[in-house]
């Protein structure tokens, strides 16, 4: 996991090079769904998930989360658990913006607690900073509480990712050696306790953030309704149309956001009836990976890597 750009699909591909998908270019998001990647490595069946960040280009924090929502109970739900979680952070980046701050928080909430200590924080891009600013930024990342230093507190690891295929397979290999399952602090909460992703900690983050947004688009209009008020007692047409344009925008705006807070009022059957077909699909092809790993497993391959 991780932000936008931060190297998610690029670390995979260092994993399992023939898995090479598409990586961003960029600001834009570029992996739009979760998705499997599956490799073997020291007579290990290894699925590296990939997915996409928060803030994402394209769609809205509650839409995301409900990719990883659905991915993770109905994985949990049909008996698979997690060996780890990455979380990727660019080192290029001189201070936690606000959405690699919100990302971090939502992350946070979405492995709860119990997760902490299988949790790997990896920072990527080292080739471009100067070894000084990313010693620099590292001690920030690590001793800012807020950033990694409560995770850390609680167990998590820091690694250094330099963007190649040791670098990559040194962080799988640790997780994997653990030969510790973890079930995430969402998983627990939908599968487990039955709560509506609203009601998870995860989604009440995401809530939170888009309520904040609301406010501050509402806060917006209302400004725009009195200058609409003077452009008008005024005669000037021009601005008033401008206005009103401003005015759909944030309308719009307002419209997404309610949007998305309903849709977090959506339980995990639901979830899973809604993507039931994908759903089957997918753990039919897991299944059939994890037959052929076995199979593979005795004769120690290397290198082969499948795609879901
Ligand atoms: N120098 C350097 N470039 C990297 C590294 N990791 C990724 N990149 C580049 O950064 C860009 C973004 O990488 P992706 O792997 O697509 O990032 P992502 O996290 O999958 O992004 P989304 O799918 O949008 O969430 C690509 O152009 C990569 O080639 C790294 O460790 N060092
Ligand atoms: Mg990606």
């Amino acid at each position: 996991m991780g932000v936008t750009g931060a190297g998610k699909s690029t670390f995979i591909s260092r994993c399992c090079p023939s898995a090479v998908g598409s990586a961003s270019d960029g600001m834009k998001s570029c992996t739009q769904d979760v998705r499997t990647y599956t490799f073997h490595h020291s007579g290990k069946t290894i699925h590296l998930i990939d997915t996409p960040g928060f803030d994402d280009t394209y769609r809205t924090d509650s839409d995301v989360l409900r990719d990883l929502a659905y991915y993770l109970t109905s994985s949990y739900g049909s008996g698979y658990k997690l060996s780890g979680i990455i979380y990727l952070h660019p080192i290029t980046h001189n201070r936690l913006t606000g959405t690699a701050f919100k990302n971090l928080r939502t992350f946070r909430k979405l492995c709860g607690a119990q997760s902490m200590s299988s949790i790997v924080l990896a920072t990527t891009m080292w080739s471009e900073v100067t070894p000084e600013v990313g010693d620099a930024r590292e001690v920030e990342l690590k001793e800012t509480a807020e950033f990694w230093g409560d995770m850390i507190r609680e167990g998590s690891t820091v690694y250094r990712h330099t963007d190649d295929h040791n670098s990559a397979i040194n962080i799988i290999s640790f997780l994997a050696d653990r030969d510790t399952k973890t079930v995430l602090g969402l998983q627990a909460e939908m599968v487990d306790q039955k709560r509506s992703l609203e009601d998870t900690e995860a989604g009440r983050e995401v809530d939170k953030e888009m309520s904040q947004q609301r406010e501050m688009f509402e806060k917006r209009l209302e400004l725009t309704r009195q200058e609409l008020e003077e452009a008008i007692a005024a005669k000037d047409d021009q601005h008033a149309r401008e206005i009103m344009q401003e005015q759909e925008r944030f309308e719009s705006k307002l419209a997404a956001i309610q949007q998305g807070r309903e849709e977090l009022r959506i339980s995990m059957e639901a979830l899973i009836a809604e993507k039931e077909k994908r759903h089957k699909e997918e753990l039919a092809k897991m299944n059939e990976q994890l037959e052929t790993g076995a199979a593979l497993a005795g004769a120690a391959m290397a290198g082969g890597c499948t795609v879901t």
